[in-house]
C-alpha cells in the first residue's frame, strides 16, 4: 500500500467509493466521472503503479474475471462493452495505481481519442 495513493486509500476504505464487487485480490467501484452509463474501475488491492509493474498472472486473471462479472451484473455483457487500461503519460493514465476501466451502456467509437 502507498499511503499517498488515492486508489490504495479507496481499497483500504479510508476514502469512500461505490463498491460493486470485491474479493481478496481486487475490487470494483464506480468511476467518479463516468464516461458512459456504466463506468466501473477494477483495481488490484496491492499497489502497482501501472500495467508495466504488474507481472502476476494470477492477479491478471482475477482482474479480468472481475471485469467480466461486473459487465454481467451491469447487464452490458450481451450488448457489448469496453475494457481499457490507460498506461503511462501517453496512454492517458492519471491515477498511478493499475486499474481497468469497464465502460458500457452506449456505442463506443474507434479509434479512441
Ligand atoms: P485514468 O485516467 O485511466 O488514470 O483513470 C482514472 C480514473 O479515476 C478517472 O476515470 C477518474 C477516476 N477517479 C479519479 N479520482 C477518483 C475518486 O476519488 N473516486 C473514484 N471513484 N474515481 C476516481
Amino acid at each position: 500500500m502507498s499511503a499517498t495513493c488515492l486508489f490504495c486509500q479507496i481499497a483500504s476504505g479510508d476514502i469512500p467509493a461505490t463498491v460493486v464487487a470485491e474479493n481478496n485480490l481486487c475490487m470494483a467501484f464506480r468511476d467518479i466521472g463516468p464516461q458512459a452509463p456504466t463506468h466501473i474501475l477494477v483495481i488490484p488491492r496491492k499497489h502497482y503503479q501501472s500495467l508495466n509493474e504488474m507481472g502476476d498472472p494470477q492477479l491478471a486473471a482475477a482482474l479480468f474475471q472481475m471485469a467480466r462479472e461486473v459487465a454481467n451484473a451491469e447487464n452490458i455483457d450481451d450488448t457489448g462493452y469496453r475494457v481499457v487500461i490507460n498506461t503511462g503519460r501517453e496512454g492517458g493514465q492519471s491515477v498511478d495505481h493499475l486499474h481497468l476501466h469497464v465502460l458500457g451502456g452506449r456505442a463506443m467509437k474507434w479509434p479512441p481519442g
